[in-house]
C-alpha cells in the first residue's frame, strides 16, 4: 500500500518513519510513505500557503490553490482515496482502520491554523477523519496514528500474525493484564493460574479478565456489541 501525505511540516514525520514497525514495513516493501512539502506547490515567491479568513474572526485560514495543485499532481492517473484528517471528520474506529488498510493507495491532507478553504474540501477531499473529540495544532499527529494503526493491519508488518489477531478490539474486548518477571512487585504476587502451567485454565482466565475489564473501564463497548 502507498500512503502520500501533504504537510508544511515534512520534518515532523522523519522519525517516525524510520522508526521500528513502520521502519520495517517500508524496508520491506510492504508499505510506501511519501511526504510532500505543500509550499513546493505555491506560486509566489513567498510560497505563502495561508491568509486572512473572509468575514474576519483572526487567525488564519490555508489557501486553496496549493492544497488543490498538490492533490491533483500527486494523485494523478491512479485511483487514490483522499483523506482530510479533521476534528470535524468521522470517527476512527478499529472496523474503520480495517477498511483504509485494504482500501489501496492514500493521500492525507495535514492541515494546519484554522484549517482548509471549504472549497478544497469541495474539489479534492473524499473524507474527512478525525481521531478523536479533541484539537490539535494541525493533521501531522493523527496521520501518524492512521499510518501506523493501518501498518498493523498490512499482511507481514507485525511478526508475529498472533501479535495482531489477539490485538484488544479483535473480539469488541479490551486486553486482559498482563505479568512478566519479577514474580513479586511491591508485594503484588502474579495471579496463580498464570504459573499454574494449565493452558485452557489460563485460556479461561484471560476472556474473564478481558470480559471483566471491558466492563469496568468500557462499559459501552458492551452496550454496543448486542
Ligand atoms: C483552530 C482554531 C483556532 C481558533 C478557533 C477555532 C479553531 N479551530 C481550529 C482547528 O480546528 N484547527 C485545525 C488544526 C485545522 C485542521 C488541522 N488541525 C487539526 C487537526 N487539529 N486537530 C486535528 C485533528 C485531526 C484529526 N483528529 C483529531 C484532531
Amino acid at each position: 500500500m502507498r500512503v502520500d501525505v501533504v504537510t508544511i511540516f515534512p520534518e515532523l514525520f522523519g522519525a517516525f518513519l524510520e522508526t521500528s514497525l513502520i521502519g520495517r514495513a517500508r524496508s520491506k516493501g510492504l508499505l510506501q510513505v511519501e511526504i510532500h512539502d505543500l509550499r513546493d506547490h505555491t506560486e509566489d515567491r513567498h510560497r505563502s500557503v495561508d491568509d486572512e479568513p473572509y468575514g474576519g474572526g483572526g487567525g488564519m485560514v490555508m489557501t486553496a490553490p496549493p492544497w488543490i495543485a498538490a492533490v491533483r499532481r500527486i494523485s494523478e492517473g491512479r485511483p487514490v482515496r483522499r483523506i482530510y484528517l479533521s476534528p470535524q471528520g468521522e470517527p476512527l474506529t478499529d472496523a474503520k482502520v480495517r477498511e483504509l488498510a485494504e482500501a489501496g493507495d492514500l493521500l492525507l491532507l495535514c492541515g494546519r491554523y484554522e484549517g482548509l478553504d471549504e472549497r478544497v474540501l469541495e474539489t479534492v477531499v473524499d473524507e474527512e477523519i478525525s481521531i478523536g473529540d479533541y484539537v490539535l495544532s494541525g493533521g501531522e499527529l493523527p496521520a501518524m496514528v492512521l499510518i501506523e494503526a493501518m501498518s498493523r493491519q498490512i499482511r507481514g508488518v507485525v511478526g508475529l500474525p498472533l501479535s495482531v489477531e489477539n490485538d484488544s478490539f479483535r473480539a469488541g474486548l479490551l486486553d486482559h493484564p498482563q505479568y512478566t518477571r519479577p514474580a513479586v512487585v511491591e508485594g503484588l504476587e502474579v495471579p496463580a493460574v498464570l504459573l499454574s502451567g494449565d493452558h485452557a485454565a489460563i485460556e479461561s482466565w484471560r476472556r474473564e479478565q478481558e470480559v471483566l475489564a471491558t466492563r469496568r473501564k468500557r462499559p459501552d463497548l458492551l452496550a454496543r456489541e448486542s
